[in-house]
This record gives structure tokens, C-alpha cells and sequence, in this order.
């Protein structure tokens, strides 16, 4: 028999899962009726929770922005949740495998943000405009969900798979670079593992970053200044273990990188 979770009954579980580092099933296996709608609710759900313990909200993320993490992920639709302070790693600082269950390495273009944005006809050239800098990072995702699988609702249930990200240190104006032409490749270990190109997300990064501003404004808020934004990533998603470097390169933005203890 089905027994149907709380929205209460589910934050925790999905908070017990992260905190113990282990999978868990979907929460669609109990509760097959959950709309997406309800699967942005438990998200601030989740988040507000964390901000309660002491978390404090960075910044926006978008997911699923491009074909090859559509199709890798089987969902044909971009996602977004939200950054946290202790999501943000230095890229001197080893990342520890320790606080991961099955961690897979994306390389995106984070967006600083200069001044609030907000609205729900937002275009690409309105969140260039807002952008103060554009910078190299990866982000580490990490799916509470067993073998990494889930459906639509699930991942954006469980804040969009979110667990951590490095920004690169070189920032750059908006103005100076062509985001969709970028090309980059990224590496594990000194091996070439995914290649990509800015205009893989949604054509353009800025197109992205404009789309989950709207929805955002659907529900009356926007981005922040100061907010990070991390607007998707460019190839696929690599896995990786403790031990393992991962290197991300992009025409015109230069590198990040992190390390695995
Ligand atoms: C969902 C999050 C995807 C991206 O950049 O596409 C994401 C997942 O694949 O687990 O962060
Ligand atoms: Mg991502």
C-alpha cells in the first residue's frame, strides 16, 4: 500500500538523506500525484528550512538548459533553485568527497549580478545590462535520488540536485565577450572528458538566465545585486571520485578547477 508523505514528511526526508550522505527513493514512488507547481513549493520549502539553520541564500541556479543534459537526464525542460552560502567553494580548497553520494562535475557561466532584476518580460539583453561580471565556474551536483534518477517534480523537489560550486577567479563585463560563441572543454585528470559551447544553453547563457528570471517574477521575486547566478551547464555531467581533478577551460573567460580529497 502507498502511504502518502507531508510536505514536512518529505523536506526531512530529503534532508536526512543529504545530511547522512546517502540515496533515497523518489518522492513520486509515494506520492505519484505531485505537480510541478507543488514540486516549487516543497523547494522553497526546502530552502527556507535551511536558511532557518543558519544558511544564507547566494543566488540562483538554473538546470536542464541544455540538449545534452535534457537528454542525458531523460526531462525536456530547464529547471531553476537557489544557491546557498555553503554551497560556495574556494578553488584552492579540495573539495571533500566525503559530504557527496554520487557527484557529477558541470562546467557553466556564473553571472554576478550589479543591480536587482525582477519582472516577467525579461529579455537576454535586460540581464546583460544588469550583469556586472561573468565568470568560469563548476558546479557539483548531487542528486539525493538512488542511481541519480528521478523525474521532473523530483529534482526540483530536492532544490535541482544542488550540493556545490566553485567560481573561477577571473571576472569579466558582459560587454567584452560574445557568451554563446565560448567554446569550452573540460578535463578530469588531464584527460579531455566533455566539450560545449555557450550557445548549448538555451542559445545563449543570457537567454537562460532571462528565462528563470521570469519565473522568478511569476512568483514575485527576481535576482538580487550581488546574487550569483549559475546559468546551466554546457555539456553533460561528469562523475567523479575523491582523488580526481576536474579542470574547466573557456575561450575568453579562462579556467576553473577544483580537486577531490
Ligand atoms: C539536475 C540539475 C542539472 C544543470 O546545470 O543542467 C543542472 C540534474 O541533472 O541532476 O544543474
Ligand atoms: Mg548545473
Amino acid at each position: 500500500m502507498i502511504t502518502k508523505r507531508t510536505d514536512r514528511e518529505m523536506i526531512d526526508y530529503l534532508l536526512a538523506a543529504e545530511q547522512e550522505v546517502r540515496e533515497v527513493h523518489k518522492l513520486t514512488d509515494q506520492n505519484p500525484e505531485l505537480t510541478i507547481k507543488e514540486a516549487y513549493e516543497l523547494q522553497k520549502k526546502l530552502i527556507d528550512r535551511k536558511i532557518a539553520d543558519g544558511a544564507r541564500r547566494i543566488g540562483v541556479k538554473l538546470g536542464l538548459t541544455s540538449k545534452a543534459k535534457q537528454q542525458m537526464m531523460g526531462i525536456n525542460e530547464a529547471i531553476y533553485g537557489y544557491l546557498l552560502d555553503n554551497m560556495l567553494s574556494v578553488e584552492w580548497e579540495p573539495v571533500d568527497y566525503r559530504r557527496f553520494i554520487h557527484p557529477k562535475a558541470e562546467p557553466e557561466i556564473a553571472f554576478l549580478m550589479g543591480e536587482d532584476l525582477q519582472g516577467q518580460d525579461v529579455t537576454a539583453a535586460d540581464v546583460l545590462r544588469a550583469t556586472k561580471y561573468v565568470a568560469p565556474a563548476i558546479e557539483i551536483i548531487d542528486s539525493r535520488y538512488k542511481d541519480f534518477k528521478f523525474t521532473l517534480v523530483d529534482v526540483v523537489a530536492d532544490n535541482c540536485s544542488s550540493a556545490q560550486f566553485i567560481v573561477g577567479s577571473k571576472w569579466v563585463s558582459p560587454d567584452s565577450i560574445d557568451l554563446a560563441e565560448i567554446g569550452m572543454v573540460m578535463s578530469k585528470n588531464g584527460e579531455v572528458a566533455t566539450v560545449g559551447a555557450g550557445a548549448a544553453v538555451l542559445g545563449n547563457p543570457a537567454q537562460a538566465v532571462a528565462w528563470a528570471v521570469n519565473k522568478l517574477g511569476e512568483r514575485g521575486e527576481g535576482l538580487k545585486k550581488g546574487d550569483i547566478v549559475l546559468s546551466g551547464a554546457l555539456s553533460e555531467a561528469v562523475a567523479f571520485e575523491a582523488g580526481d581533478s576536474c579542470l574547466a577551460q573557456f575561450d575568453g573567460l579562462g579556467s576553473v578547477s577544483f580537486l577531490c580529497k
